[in-house]
């Protein structure tokens, strides 16, 4: 028995049911669209309190492995704040590098773990690239805040755990055009079941550019 096992046990039913309605706090349900009204996946979708108050997020590490000259994920979003480790599980060697503002970092040539993950400290777009392999792409979006979430293959991202008030909702897409302004729009969150749309100025299935 572990320690959470001992914990929920011993607790009293009140306690139990205030638990489990915590757990199921309302999400928001997100459902992204590209130009011609399909689906879009790959999309990162963060809510920014209105207020500027923001709560910290737990989990703070992330992986981006490359597998078969690829990386994978395609698209990670992760807070500010956040270490990401770049394993590499091919038998090649990959030269990991990134020169977007919000992160410049490049690991020289490595096979396996590289010794330290990498901090994302400052909000904005990443571009990594490997210098061996032009057509290894992959996108890391920071956000500035512990709401988000990725669209899966139905265009649908789930954001849990907000709390109720003023949120500007973004959505970003990697095949926005260049410069744009990212999609925004104001959600006053109840508590209660909310749903929200995005139309992005994109094509759907289009190769990472
Ligand atoms: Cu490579």
């Amino acid at each position: 028995m572990n320690f959470h096992e001992v914990a929920i046990r011993g607790m009293t039913m009140p306690a139990l049911a205030m638990l489990t309605s915590i757990a199921c706090a309302a999400p928001v349900t997100v459902q992204v669209s590209d130009a011609s009204g399909q689906p879009l996946a790959d999309t990162a979708v963060y809510a920014e309190p209105a207020s500027g108050h923001l709560a910290a997020k737990a989990v703070r590490t992330a992986e981006i492995e490359q597998r078969a000259r690829k990386f994978s994920p395609l698209v990670t979003v992760v807070q500010t704040g956040t270490e990401i480790s770049f394993p590499n599980n091919d038998t090649v060697r990959h030269h990991v590098y990134s020169f977007s503002p919000a992160k410049i970092f490049d690991i020289k040539l490595y096979s396996g773990v590289p010794g330290k993950p990498i901090l994302f400290d400052k909000p904005g777009t990443v571009v990594i690239g490997c210098n061996i392999h032009d057509q290894m792409v992959a996108y890391i979006q920071v956000v500035s805040t512990p709401y988000f979430a990725k669209t899966d293959a139905t265009g649908k991202a789930t954001l849990d755990g907000l709390v109720p008030g003023k949120y500007n909702l973004k959505a970003w897409h990697f095949n926005l055009p260049a410069g744009t302004r990212i999609p925004e729009q104001p959600l006053d969150f109840s508590g209660a079941d909310t749903t929200a749309t995005f139309r992005l100025n994109v094509k759907a299935g289009m190769a990472p550019n």
